[in-house]
């Protein structure tokens, strides 16, 4: 038995172009895409807010409640929960120069009306999480940005947000770079400190991505720790990353399954899921997959998942005790490379 309840969103079923190349699968409906995310295990949905309301720039701020209230309908019609709703602020040709460290005074003023209508979409499905995955809050010209002041414009942004709706939560998905050059806020200290430095720190946590991490050149099992050290882990994006180059969002452990092995660990030490986050899964299947096999990757990471969570039950905590007070890292190294090849 799995510990955590599982969720994706609808981009990691996607028609699989990659920067250089044209859409190789066909399209599937939102509505396919729940009933076999269903199927295959997963408890809920991530959501874009115009992944949950298409065309919401064309809305008034009524119209796009009243359509979230609609798609809240077709989830419990599934039993299917709403984990999160992430304003996309990457394809907008207003976000061109980024949202809330847009040099453009309208622009940041658009980024803010796509954050309050997440609000409103989130509580409308019957969530309190808004994602910021800050795609484009950085530079791509160095000397375009004045990194201070974007920095605290971040922080004013995420104020407004949460004097917006006293319930919601904000979650940051930090991420070095790809899109954006460079990233003004990289890593999860980086976000533990925007946390800290905002009106309500206890409204403002983290999602680590494992990809991200890696692109960061950090390990992702000690990005989850330092949010969880702050009781600031509210959402995962598990998946895998073959070094530092463009975002793979690879199966997880397709790479490296000692590393996904920790992060398994660590969120299971700390009881991760227990206050309700889940384990989300941000992956995509290979260019190369055929339409109609097009769940593949979900499947295999739930999978994956599931077995490392036996690994975890099965690891032989009195044996490390025992090498850690010898401190003999070498046979607890050795001891959890044989644990991961053979058995059980
Ligand atoms: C990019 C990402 C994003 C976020 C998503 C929700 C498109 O590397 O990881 O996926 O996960 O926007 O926050
Ligand atoms: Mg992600």
């Amino acid at each position: 038995m799995s510990e955590f309840r599982f969720t994706a969103g609808p981009w990691n079923v996607h028609e699989g172009a990659d920067a250089f190349g044209p859409e190789v699968r066909k399209p599937i409906s939102f509505e396919d895409k729940l009933k076999k995310f269903k199927e295959i295990g997963l408890s809920g949905v991530q959501f874009h807010d115009d992944d949950a309301v298409p065309r919401m720039n064309d809305l008034s701020n009524d119209e796009i409640r009243n359509e979230a209230k609609d798609l809240k309908k077709l989830l419990d019609g599934y039993s299917m929960s709403a984990e999160f709703v992430a304003p996309r602020l990457w394809e907008d040709i207003r976000t061109t120069d980024g949202g809330f460290t847009s040099n453009s005074k309208e622009d940041r003023e658009f980024a803010m009306w796509r954050s309050f209508r997440s609000i409103d979409i989130a509580k409308a499905l019957g969530t309190d999480k808004v994602v910021l995955w800050l795609a484009r809050e950085g530079t791509l010209c160095e000397e375009s940005k004045n990194p201070v002041k974007s920095i605290k414009r971040l922080t004013e942004s995420i104020n407004q947000m949460l004097s917006y709706d006293p319930s919601i939560k904000i979650l940051i998905e930090p991420k070095p770079n790809e899109p954006i050059d460079r990233s003004f806020c990289p890593t999860m200290g980086h976000v533990m400190a925007v946390s800290a430095a905002s009106d309500d720190p206890s409204r403002v946590g983290g999602l680590l991505e494992s990809a991200h991490a890696i692109l960061a050149g950090l390990n992702p099992a000690n990005e989850i720790a330092f949010a969880i050290a702050h009781n600031k882990l509210w959402g995962v994006h598990l998946n895998d990353q073959n070094g530092m180059k463009y975002d793979q969002d690879k199966t997880f452990g397709a790479e490296n399954l000692r590393q996904a092995f920790n992060q398994v660990k660590v969120l299971m030490e700390n009881n991760y899921g227990s206050k309700g986050e889940y384990v989300g899964l941000d992956v995509k299947a290979m260019r190369t997959q055929k339409t109609g096999d097009a769940y593949r990757h979900l499947e295999n990471s739930i999978r994956v998942v599931k077995l490392l969570e036996a690994k975890v039950r099965s690891f032989d905590y009195e044996l490390q005790k025992k090498l850690v007070a010898e401190r003999n890292y070498e046979a607890l190294e050795m001891y959890v490379m044989e644990h991961l090849l053979t058995g059980n």
